[in-house]
């Protein structure tokens, strides 16, 4: 059979797919390929190519000119596949062992060749069923102090910073976030969507004037800080795991923002776990919360002393500044996707997949209770201690 490879966009299928490996990546001339699409997020395919002889593997990611999770009414740039492939080269640079190898990748047909980790699992499913993964924190601790200073005005010249912040603008993206994380969620919008129990929870947030001015103040960092690049979208369905191993996966919604969003974003999805796990096996997430920060802050810090092009880095309490000013606002950024991802429109697994449905009411009603109060005290923390003190608090 002869296999055609497309030149111009088309939905790649399992067919197109292994015609398209044996061109951009050498496998054995006669080797008789397999293709899965495997893809379980939101908005693009992923293909599995494998030669069964050999068992070399190796992915297909196509982005769809629109959001799965939706359907063909939600039109979506195929900008972003590019986006991704160059997030990934460029956090690459930084930490190659947390993010996987880009192969090849074609901005026509909106793909990215890249390292298949099909022997790692995603550190949500992971999570839900229980596991821990003993490097998470060590390892997301220091790939966000390394890809944030690396790509930031704190280690680079402000040319090629700015160079930089312009490639990656990233808008359609962006307005995805702004929508989804800043501002649906916390009105009465047709795409929210929660259970009825939830109602007066909800209410309550629609109609909280202080926590609608300090969302609107979180939402004002996303649009104009542009700080560091950012992946983006960095929850635990964005990072394949194992015992021994860590990477970072999905930067489609990259884009220069502000520091604290992709640490606030990790810490929630952290705290979805310590919200819905029992008393016995919380405390390990616990731990992995206060290792992230504290690992992030360390790295930081230590990069900032020996690498820092930033004329005031001695200058007493700046650096403490900036890390203080990362803290908060990952609190209230955490307070947001906290909030977003149980009563707007995309849910997270932690969560909804419990089925006892009062067990899953009481666990929601905690994770919008920790939102607001991360979102109202973000100020009033100092230390990641004070973070957890707030979420220990909702935690009735
Ligand atoms: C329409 S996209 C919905 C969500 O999926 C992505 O992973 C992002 O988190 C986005 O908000
Ligand atoms: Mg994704």
């Amino acid at each position: 059979m002869t296999l055609t490879v497309p030149t111009t966009y088309k939905a790649l299928t399992e067919s197109t797919a292994i015609a398209l490996a044996k061109v951009v990546h050498p496998f054995d001339g006669d080797a008789r390929l397999t293709c899965r699409e495997i893809g379980d997020g939101n908005l693009n395919y992923v293909f599995q190519i494998e030669d069964p002889q050999t068992g070399k593997r190796l992915i297909i990611k196509q982005a769809l000119p629109y959001a799965k999770v939706i359907g063909e009414s939600w039109p979506l740039t195929l900008k972003r596949a590019t986006i991704e492939a160059n997030v990934l080269r460029k956090h690459g640079e930084f930490v190659p062992s947390l993010v996987p190898a880009v192969y090849a990748t074609d901005e026509e047909l909106a793909i990215t060749v890249m390292e298949d980790l099909s022997h790692l699992e995603i550190a949500r499913e992971g999570l839900v069923n229980g596991k821990n993964f003993p490097r998470l924190s060590q390892d997301i601790g220091e790939y966000l102090a390394e890809t944030l200073f690396h790509t930031s005005d704190y280690g680079l010249h402000p040319f090629e910073k700015k160079g930089l912040a312009a490639e990656f603008s990233n808008p359609e993206l962006c307005k995805i976030t702004e929508d989804l994380v800043f501002t649906d969620p916390f009105f009465d919008v047709e795409t929210n969507d929660y259970e009825p129990q939830l109602q007066p929870a909800v209410e309550a947030i629609w109609n909280d004037r202080k926590l609608q001015l300090e969302v609107a103040k979180l939402k004002k960092s996303f649009l104009t800080e542009s700080e560091a690049l950012l992946h983006g979208d960095l929850h635990t369905g964005s990072i394949f795991a194992s015992q021994t191993e860590t990477k970072v996966i999905d930067p489609e919604f990259g884009f220069y923002g502000p520091i604290g969003f992709d640490v606030g974003l990790f810490l929630a999805n952290l705290m979805f776990q310590s919200i819905t796990r029992e008393d016995g096996d919380r405390q390990v997430i616990v731990d992995h919360i206060e290792k992230t920060w504290e690992v992030f802050a360390s790295r930081f810090t230590e990069l900032w002393k020996t690498e820092s092009v930033e004329s005031f880095k001695e200058t007493e309490g700046y650096l403490e500044y900036v890390l203080e000013k990362v803290l908060t606002d990952a609190a209230g950024f955490a307070g947001c996707e906290l909030i977003r991802r149980t009563i707007g429109l995309a849910h997270v697994k932690d969560l909804d997949s419990i089925e006892d449905t009062e067990k899953r009411i009481h666990f929601k009603k905690q994770a919008l209770r920790a939102g607001q109060a991360l979102i109202l005290k973000r100020q009033q923390t100092a230390s990641i201690g004070d973070v957890l003190q707030i979420l220990e608090e909702a935690h009735t």
